[in-house]
């Protein structure tokens, strides 16, 4: 699919979660950069990349992604791009069944875990520890969207024990089911620990802070923000009002589509290169992304 179409799905909804993000940028860039016949590579390769990071925001892996793309395409060989693109995509495949893996082992026979939205990386933990383990999970519809329907159907089909709970009946469903743990992904991870995540997170780690319940949040370095290392805030999406419901005369409404937990509701974020605190979040950026610290070598775009 070219990046314009995976542009408007990404707008649209119909690609979704921050990792697909990622994955679906990268494989757009790639088809781009197999097929392209003009004579100005970078420059159109840029703006492909500029479309796709406008295609939303919040989620970091996309800008990410996009950025580290680009930064390959000025620094090796054109003909070299695709399978350097392959090895970026197998790397983000790995790194998800690593963390998968890592999480796991936090998760005990006969744990009860609450997830919200609809996580790859969560999901692939629990898909993991569920199979050496008796693990039941509580997930929260996630309105406005509903992508906790997505994540009850997924774990319904592995068999999984699964209820699906409103979003208001979080801090209830976590006395009632004695919740050991509440698992979540990550849109973005700044510089401070601070995580942004699908809206209501931040409610579910404080009520799970109240009550004692550790917070643990499965994601790829992929998704920290080196741009908050460079005092960027992270922009949170506000989406359209018809997702809450029709107009109703005389009311406001406003849809912000994630929030900010803080760095002290969390207890462990697990990466693919291991479990480390939120505090943690700056040296993962200072260490990963030097590529994206480093001054632009190449001569940007000639025609605007
Ligand atoms: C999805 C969402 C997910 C994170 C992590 O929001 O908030 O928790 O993106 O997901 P939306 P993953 O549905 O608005 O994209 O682990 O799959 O990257």
């Amino acid at each position: 699919m070219d990046p314009a179409t995976t542009a408007k799905k990404i707008k649209s909804m119909e690609i979704r979660g921050a990792l697909e993000l990622a994955f679906a940028a990268a494989n757009s860039l790639k088809e781009y950069s197999k097929a392209y016949t003009g004579n100005d590579f970078l420059c159109d390769f840029e703006k492909q990349g500029k479309l796709l990071k406008a295609s939303r925001s919040t989620a970091v892996s996309l800008p990410n992604t996009v950025d580290y793309i680009l930064y390959l395409s000025r620094e090796f060989p054109r003909e070299t791009l695709a399978g350097l693109i392959d090895t970026f995509i197998e790397k983000q495949q790995d790194a998800l069944k690593r963390i998968a893996r890592i999480a796991a082992k936090r998760i005990k026979s006969g744990d009860t875990i609450m997830t919200h939205c609809n996580s790859m990386t969560a999901l692939e933990t629990i898909a993991e520890a569920a199979k050496t383990k008796k693990i039941n999970v509580i997930c929260t519809e996630t309105r406005p969207r509903n992508q906790g329907y997505l994540t009850a159907e997924y774990l319904a089909k592995k068999k999984i024990p699964v209820t699906l709970i409103i979003d208001s009946a979080v801090r209830y469903a976590m006395k009632e089911f004695k919740v050991d743990k509440v698992l979540i992904g990550a849109d973005t991870i700044a510089a401070n620990g601070a995580v942004a995540n699908k809206i209501g997170t931040s409610q579910i780690a404080a009520i799970a802070h109240e009550l004692n319940i550790p917070v643990i949040v499965a994601c790829e370095t992929l998704k920290f923000s080196p741009q908050t290392y460079e005092g960027q805030m992270i922009e949170i999406e506000e989406r359209s009002h018809s997702e809450i419901r029709p107009r109703l005369k005389g009311v406001k409404m406003w849809n912000p589509a994630f929030d900010f937990t803080q760095p002290e509701h969390i207890d462990i974020i697990v990466t693919e290169d291991g479990v480390i605190s939120p505090h943690m979040a700056y040296e993962i950026i200072k260490e990963k992304f030097a590529w994206e610290m480093t001054p632009r070598v190449c001569k940007i775009s000639k025609s605007k």
